[in-house]
C-alpha cells in the first residue's frame, strides 16, 4: 500500500525520486489525486514554507522541495483534470520584459500549483503585450508578475497600464513580487497585491480567489 507518510517526507526533504515513486504506487491503487494533494502534499509544502520562514530551510531546500512536488504533480495533474476537480483558481505568471531571472518565479508557480491553482507559466522576458493577450485568452483570476532587476521592475507598471488600455484591468487581480519590489511600489503602480516569498504568495492568492478559504 502506498506510504503517504513517505510521500510527505519526500516532499519535505526534497527527494523527487521517492515522491514520484510513492505517487505512482498511489495512482496504481486508485487513491483520489485531490485527496493526495490536499491531505499529504500541500501540508508537506506548507511545512516547507514554515521552515523557510523560520530560517531552518533556505533557497536550496525550497527548490528541491518544489522539484519533488512538481514531479508528483506532473503525474497527478492529468488525473485531476480527468476527475473534473475544480482548481482553487486560475493563475498566469511570468517574469517581466528584459528580465531573465526565473528561479523565484518558478518557485512561486510550483507553490501555487501545490496550493491547487491551475498555473500557466509564460516564462521569462515577457512583454506587456504577451501578458495582455494571455489574460484575454486564458481569463485567469490572478496575474502574477516577477522582476529581479531594478531596471525591469517598471515593466510591471507598463503591464498594468497595458491591461487598462485593453479594458482588461477589472477582469483580473494583479500580484507582484521579486527582490526589488516593495509593498509601497506595488501600491504605487496599481497592483492589487504583493508577497515577499512563494509561501506567502499562496496565502495571498487564496485571499484573491477564495477569500472564504484563505489560510
Ligand atoms: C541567479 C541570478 C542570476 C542568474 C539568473 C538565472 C535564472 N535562471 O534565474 C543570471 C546569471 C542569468 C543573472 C543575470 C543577471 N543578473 Co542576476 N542574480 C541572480 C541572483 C544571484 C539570485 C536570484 C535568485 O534566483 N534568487 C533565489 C530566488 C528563489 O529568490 P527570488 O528570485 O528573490 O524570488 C523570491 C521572492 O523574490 C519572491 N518572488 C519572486 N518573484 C515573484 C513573483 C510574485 C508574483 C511574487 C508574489 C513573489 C515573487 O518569491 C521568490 C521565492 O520565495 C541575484 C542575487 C540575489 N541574491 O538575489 C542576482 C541579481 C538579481 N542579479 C543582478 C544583476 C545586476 C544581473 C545582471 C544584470 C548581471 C549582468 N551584468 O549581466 C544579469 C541580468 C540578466 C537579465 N536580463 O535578467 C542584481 C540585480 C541588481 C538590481 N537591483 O537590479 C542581483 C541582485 C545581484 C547583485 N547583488 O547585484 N542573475
Amino acid at each position: 500500500m502506498a506510504n503517504l507518510k513517505k510521500l510527505y517526507d519526500a516532499v519535505l526533504n526534497g527527494d523527487a525520486k521517492t515522491a514520484v515513486a510513492v505517487t505512482q504506487e498511489a495512482i496504481a491503487e486508485k487513491l483520489d489525486p485531490a485527496v493526495l494533494i490536499s491531505d499529504t502534499m500541500i501540508p508537506a509544502m506548507a511545512e516547507v514554507g514554515r521552515l523557510y520562514e523560520c530560517e531552518e530551510y533556505f533557497v536550496p531546500e525550497l527548490l528541491l522541495a518544489a522539484r519533488a512536488m512538481k514531479g508528483s504533480l506532473t503525474l497527478l495533474r492529468p488525473l485531476l483534470a480527468a476527475s473534473g476537480t475544480k482548481p482553487t483558481g486560475k493563475v498566469v505568471i511570468g517574469t517581466v520584459k528584459g528580465d531573465l531571472h526565473d528561479i523565484g518565479k518558478n518557485l512561486v508557480a510550483s507553490m501555487l500549483e501545490g496550493g491547487g491553482f491551475e498555473v500557466t507559466d509564460l516564462g521569462a522576458d515577457v512583454s506587456p503585450d504577451k501578458f495582455v493577450s494571455s489574460v484575454r485568452e486564458l481569463k485567469p483570476d490572478l496575474l502574477c508578475l516577477s522582476a529581479l532587476l531594478t531596471v525591469t521592475a517598471p515593466s510591471m507598471r507598463t503591464t498594468i497600464e497595458a491591461l487598462k488600455q485593453a479594458g482588461l484591468r477589472e477582469s483580473v487581480k494583479v500580484m507582484v513580487g521579486g527582490a526589488p519590489v516593495t509593498p509601497e511600489f506595488a501600491r504605487e503602480i496599481g497592483a492589487d497585491g504583493y508577497s515577499e516569498n512563494a509561501s506567502q504568495a499562496v496565502v495571498t492568492a487564496r485571499q484573491f480567489c477564495h477569500p472564504d478559504k484563505a489560510a
